[in-house]
């Protein structure tokens, strides 16, 4: 039996992190038997969750989760694409992963820092909960500064923000999944990205949130009812 181990729930979320919500989203596409189990990033052998569980293997990282569906269960998510869609998929999951998460990361543990400590630190005890949050946030804004973003202003991430989530709804139109009918991995990135961003109270950026774009709320609710995910 094949475990993915994620974030546990929180803010209305089956897993509050894209990565582990893209994951989730990957193994539903994939029609494969699994149980979901909620998971501590310290535990991981890379320090990060999600990872997968086959037996003795331990895989981490939400790419190398999709490869070794595609390389060794034989899931077969994208052999529909041509080359012009795979470069275009990869800009989009660059720009959702590498940009846009940290967009969210900021506005989640930085601007709303009080919602973000009800949400995951809710049932800490009341002594130790400011504790444990000041010491998460003092690891997130270290990261934020070191991938760059965190080196901007509120207003100038929210701007990045706004121009991403611009270029989703703009790609995306009218058609059900990002390249037509058919949905591919890339669907799992972009839902993933989406529906982590139409969290109650924290839908950032605030200026072009995803809740702000039609198209962008009706193709979570499309994905969502396709591949029938859990707790969304
Ligand atoms: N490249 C990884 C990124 C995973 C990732 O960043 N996970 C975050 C949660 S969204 C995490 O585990 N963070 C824990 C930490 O940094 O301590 C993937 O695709 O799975």
């Amino acid at each position: 039996m094949l475990t993915l181990i994620v974030f546990p729930p929180a803010m209305g979320l089956k897993s509050p992190s894209p990565f582990s919500m893209k994951a989730i989203a990957l193994m539903q596409m994939s029609g494969l038997k699994y149980k979901i189990k909620a998971g501590d990033p310290r535990k991981a052998p890379k320090k990060k969750l999600p990872i997968l569980i086959d037996g003795n293997k331990t895989i981490p990282d939400s790419t190398h989760i999709q490869a070794y569906l595609e390389k060794e269960l034989g899931v077969d998510f994208d052999s529909w694409m041509n080359p012009e869609q795979m470069a275009i998929a990869q800009s989009f999951r660059c720009l959702c992963e590498d940009h846009l998460y940290w967009v969210g990361v900021y506005v989640r543990w930085i601007e709303n820092a009080d919602y973000a400590k009800a949400e995951f630190f809710g049932k800490v005890p009341p002594l130790m909960r400011n504790f444990v949050f000041n010491m998460v946030q003092k690891q997130v804004r270290t990261a934020l500064f070191g991938q760059g973003m965190g080196r901007h202003t509120s207003k100038e991430i929210h701007a990045f923000g706004a121009t991403d989530i611009k270029a989703i709804t703009d790609f995306l139109g009218e058609k059900p999944f990002f390249f037509g009918d058919t949905p591919g991995s890339i669907d799992a990135v972009i839902f993933a990205t989406l529906i982590n961003n139409l969290v109650p109270k924290t839908p950032f950026p605030p200026e072009g949130s995803v809740r702000s774009y039609p198209n962008l709320v009706a193709y979570c609710e499309r994905f969502n009812e396709r591949f029938d995910m859990p707790g969304v």
